[in-house]
């Protein structure tokens, strides 16, 4: 029976883009019975109907599950922040970036909208940042075109989703990357109703280069959840790596003693901006689990 993937879910139907083209087709009634849904994303087994549709009878195992925005198997995330209008919050990206290591994702850090900034160092300073936690810092510009080959060479052969707050430039780069998306841009930030995003559509597009990318919200849902404290740490990856110098199993890198992250924060090895912000979240999630 051919195999595909989802590219696409709209009211009840999943569209899988297979060897043969895209087919039209429902879930099988027992994914519902087991509380299981087709996700855009999902490699799929299709028992034809009739031309071009049939039935979705089997989902392969997920490497990735995204809730918000409902999407599986991807494997990378640009995590996008403007360098003007609006200017980078550190905290946001921050927050962002521990949402993509949750889900064990890749992670590009794009800064938008390089066009309107002046000075340099201003750009060099936030990479000072991110480089020393492991994380590609690319600077881009859809009015130049800086940067933009490099990204699209980054989204080859993986499934990547955009994240980042509204306005910061995301359907900009991808209309960049791929002219024919042809996506609406400059759309002012709507408050959304309740349930409003479960009727979004999720559409996986192909990339001229192989690689394939979802124009998202990505990750709308920034509140640490059903985060275990211990969790959070292993979301930053200058202090993941140094955990296992912590005296204490399951060191918090807060107040214990001999913790290699906060001697490491002391020594300037680990950014203090990104140590702040971890004890800011880490103090959300013992807020949340108060209640
Ligand atoms: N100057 C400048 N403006 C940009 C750039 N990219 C996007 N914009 C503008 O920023 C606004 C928001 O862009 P949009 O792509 O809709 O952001 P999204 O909400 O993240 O998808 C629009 O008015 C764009 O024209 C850029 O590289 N330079
Ligand atoms: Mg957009
Ligand atoms: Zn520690």
């Amino acid at each position: 029976m051919p195999q595909g993937q989802i590219v696409r879910a709209v009211s009840g139907f999943y569209y899988v883009r297979t060897a043969e083209g895209e087919w039209q087709c429902r879930a099988r009634g027992v994914f519902k019975k087991r509380k299981q849904s087709p996700l855009v994303g999902d490699v799929v087994t299709v028992e034809p109907t009739e031309p071009g549709q049939g039935v979705v009878t089997a989902i392969a195992s997920r490497s990735s599950e995204l809730v918000r925005p409902p999407i599986a198997n991807v494997e990378q995330a640009v995590v996008v922040a403007s360098m003007r209008e609006p200017g980078v919050q550190l905290e946001l990206l921050d927050r962002f970036l521990v949402h993509a290591e949750r889900e064990h994702l890749r992670v590009i850090i794009c800064l938008t909208k390089g066009d309107l900034v002046e000075e340099a160092t201003e750009v060099d300073k936030i990479a000072a940042v991110y480089d020393p936690a492991g994380y590609p810092v690319l600077v881009t510009s859809v009015h130049t075109g800086q940067g933009i080959t490099e990204l699209a060479s980054q989204l080859a052969e993986r499934l990547s989703v955009f994240a980042g707050q509204s306005g910061v430039g995301k359907s900009s780069l991808l209309n960049a990357i791929l002219p024919e998306a042809e996506l609406a841009t400059g759309e002012v930030s709507r408050k959304l109703g309740r349930g409003r995003h479960t009727t979004r559509q999720v559409e996986i597009l192909a990339l001229p280069e192989g690689g394939q990318v979802a124009d998202t919200p990505g990750f709308s849902q920034l509140s640490f959840q059903q985060m275990e404290e211990t969790a959070l740490g292993e979301c930053f990856p200058e202090m993941s790596v140094r955990a296992s110098h912590c005296k204490f199993r399951g060191c918090l890198h807060h107040n214990e003693p001999q913790c290699a992250v906060q001697e490491a924060v002391e020594r300037g090895e680990i950014d203090a901006g990104r140590y702040r912000h971890y004890l800011q979240f880490l103090d959300e999630i013992r807020q949340q689990r108060r209640y």
